[in-house]
């Protein structure tokens, strides 16, 4: 018999390289898809449309986990072996203007499908994984951050994942459900939503490139991240289920680069060349025209700010096996090349 998955967040960057993983290995994948006005399907829609696919293995169900009575339905349908709840108001700026919204999906969201497992009497049947992230360390307490270092969140965001985090081990616990975290540092690919910096520094220097854009603007510069590829960090979620006990990773690559880093190896790729003059607010970067091309708005500045994020995945390297085989230039290529495509369209 196959293996059944059910995605939340389907409609996401690493829902659609989830999806494709999954079937791949035979599984018959289940997705929650929200209700929206306009197309919200675009990063899976090749799957969708794959007639194979589609009749046999590729199943999607409206839903919302801020609506538990769609959460208990669903699972009680389909008596999932596997749920990756990936579902999340994503985005850290965002949870400062709706910090409400993102506690109840973010946090609440995994309690329901929790609840869900417990209340169908699921626990011999359903794996459940919950996408935990870096920016739960916010003000890190040590550098690099492992699977022991204490949580400081410096967001609505963080802080909503943070209780996720909790509620997971809560479960396992206290119901013996199979419940395991990923503690996801950033991850990025050209199915990345516009508005994270990686994706929107490569589409805007893409664009100034070939003359469509006159300027960048951004927040800050000096922030550091520790980013890999979502289709790495993907399988890493598999692995975490297959593992023989539910437990909790940290999913990182272990190099680190700051956004202004990150414009410089965009620019070397793109040959580009980006001279850096002033400071602060009026630290800007000129092109060979000596035109600015990237500056800085302060609208892109957030409350509070993580600074920095080094992510030590020894422990998924020695019991899951797994490493990030895509490195940032790799990963930027990629991106690029995605971009430029694009644009020739
Ligand atoms: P993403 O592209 O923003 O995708 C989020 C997904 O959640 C989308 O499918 C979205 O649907 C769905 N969603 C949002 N609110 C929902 C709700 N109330 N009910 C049901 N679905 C809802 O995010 P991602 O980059 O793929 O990340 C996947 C997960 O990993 C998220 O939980 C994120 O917080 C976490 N994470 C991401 C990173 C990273 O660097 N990418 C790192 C650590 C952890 P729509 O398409 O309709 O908006
Ligand atoms: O690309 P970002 O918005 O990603 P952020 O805030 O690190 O969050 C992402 O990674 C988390 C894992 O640590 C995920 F949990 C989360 O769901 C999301 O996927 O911003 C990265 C950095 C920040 O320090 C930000 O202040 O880039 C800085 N930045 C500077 N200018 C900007 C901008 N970020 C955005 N989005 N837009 C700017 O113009």
């Amino acid at each position: 018999m196959k293996k059944k998955a059910l995605i939340f967040g389907i409609t996401g960057q690493d829902g659609s390289y989830l999806s494709e993983l999954l079937l791949k290995k035979n599984y018959e994948v289940h997705g929650v898809k929200r209700r929206s006005s306009s197309i919200n399907t675009n990063r899976i829609d090749h799957i969708y449309q794959d007639p194979y696919q589609k009749k046999r293995n590729f199943i999607l169900h409206y839903g919302d986990v801020t609506d538990s009575t769609s959460v208990s339905q669903i699972i009680k349908k389909i008596k999932p072996n596997e749920i990756y709840n990936l579902a999340a108001q994503s985005h850290v700026a965002v949870s400062f203007e709706v910090p409400e919204y993102t506690a109840n999906a973010d946090a609440l969201g995994a309690l329901r499908i929790l609840e869900a497992i417990k209340f169908h009497n699921l626990q011999k049947i359903t794996k459940f994984y919950q996408a935990g992230t870096s920016e739960m360390f916010g003000k890190v307490q040590a550098i690099p951050q492992n699977e022991k270092t204490d949580f400081y969140p410096l967001s609505p965001y963080g802080v909503a994942k943070v209780y996720a985090h909790w509620i997971t081990r809560n479960y396992r616990e206290a119901y013996n459900i199979f419940a395991s975290n990923g503690i996801l540092f950033n991850h990025e690919s050209p199915r990345r939503g516009e508005t994270f910096v990686t994706k929107k520094i490569i589409s805007a220097m893409c664009r100034i490139k070939f003359g469509k854009q006159k300027k960048l603007f951004l927040g800050n510069l000096y922030a550091k991240r520790d980013w890999g590829h979502a289709k790495d960090y993907c399988l890493a979620m598999w692995k975490i289920l297959q593992y023989k006990k539910p437990d909790d990773f940290i999913i990182a690559t272990g190099k680190q680069y700051s956004i202004k880093q990150f414009i410089n190896l965009v620019a070397e790729k793109l040959k580009m060349q980006i001279i850096w003059k002033g400071k602060g607010l009026n630290e800007k970067g000129y092109n060979n025209k000596k035109e600015p091309i990237i500056e800085c708005d302060k609208n892109y500045f957030r409350p509070l700010d993580v600074n920095t994020l080094l992510g030590d995945s020894s422990k998924a390297k020695k019991l899951l096996k797994w490493k990030p085989k895509i490195n940032i230039k790799m990963l930027i290529e990629e991106m690029i090349e995605f971009e430029l495509k694009n644009i020739s369209k």
